[in-house]
């Protein structure tokens, strides 16, 4: 059972940069659905996705799969000649979702790895999901990332991406941003809480706008590259290589 994300509920003299540790696994489930405008949508159609793209024999990768939350809804839709890897370089989350494991639903395998995901190699894909990732990599970095994602993917496979994004319009910045907060007032947070978790972030999570991801994507070879969902400042791509 996830905890009800308090955090960031009283004030803090010094608000410390953010980090996926033990204090934030006891809550993530709790914290992703009530801050991220979407998430639910995103994952059932990470399911759909997986239906409709995962070949018999290849391999699917969840790129900071934080809980498994993805890698749950693939493995179900999966046969056992699938190789499903969930990988996330927080050795809480890791540890977490080892002990989740054995209480999910019968699939096909999975292989938990806790690393960098800049030291993964992806082959045989046919599955790559990137859902809230990247936007924690340096920028600089991005590019490699993508380009060494789809070297790994075979033809026909997919790509899901989702992020958090910003605008070059300064209006636009300001109205998503506005309405993302009002958002997470009306799931209960309260302006100290995303004032303090603003702060927390702010130097680590770097949103681009949508079109640099779009440009990235289709630098990198993917042949149809489609943004399918936005919610304010969260947006979601696949991309078919
Ligand atoms: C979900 N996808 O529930 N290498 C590997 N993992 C990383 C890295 C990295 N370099 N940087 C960050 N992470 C999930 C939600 S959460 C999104 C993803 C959020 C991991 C980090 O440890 C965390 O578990 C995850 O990426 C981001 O569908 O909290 O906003």
């Amino acid at each position: 059972m996830s905890s009800r994300d308090d955090i960031y509920s009283v004030p803090l003299t010094t608000v410390g940069s953010f980090q996926f540790d033990s204090d934030v696994v006891r809550v993530f489930p709790d914290m992703i659905a009530r801050s991220v405008p979407g998430y639910a949508s995103i994952l059932s159609v990470i399911e759909q996705l997986a239906v409709q793209y995962v070949q018999p024999g290849s391999s699917v990768w969840d790129l900071g799969c934080s809980l498994g939350a993805a890698t749950r809804l693939i493995r179900r839709r999966v046969d056992s000649s699938v190789s499903v890897h969930a990988v996330d370089n927080s050795s809480a989350m890791i540890q977490r979702l080892q002990q989740l494991l054995p209480d999910w639903e019968p699939g096909a395998p999975v292989l938990v790895t806790e690393s960098d995901l800049r030291q993964v190699q992806v082959t045989n894909a046919s599955l790559v999901v990137l859902n809230l990732t990247l936007q924690f990599l340096p920028p600089e970095e991005r590019d490699g990332v993508i380009g060494g994602i789809a070297a790994g993917m075979l033809p026909g496979g997919a790509l899901l991406l989702s992020e958090k994004i910003c605008f070059e319009d300064p209006r636009q910045q300001e109205l998503m941003t506005k309405l993302h907060h009002d958002f997470k007032r009306a799931h209960g947070y309260s302006d100290l809480e995303i004032a303090q978790k603003r702060s927390a972030i702010e130097n680590m999570l770097i949103p681009e706008p949508l079109q640099r991801h779009v440009q990235r994507l289709t630098d990198a070879g993917f042949s149809a590259v489609i943004p399918w969902f936005q919610c304010f400042n969260f947006a979601s791509i696949i991309a078919v290589r």
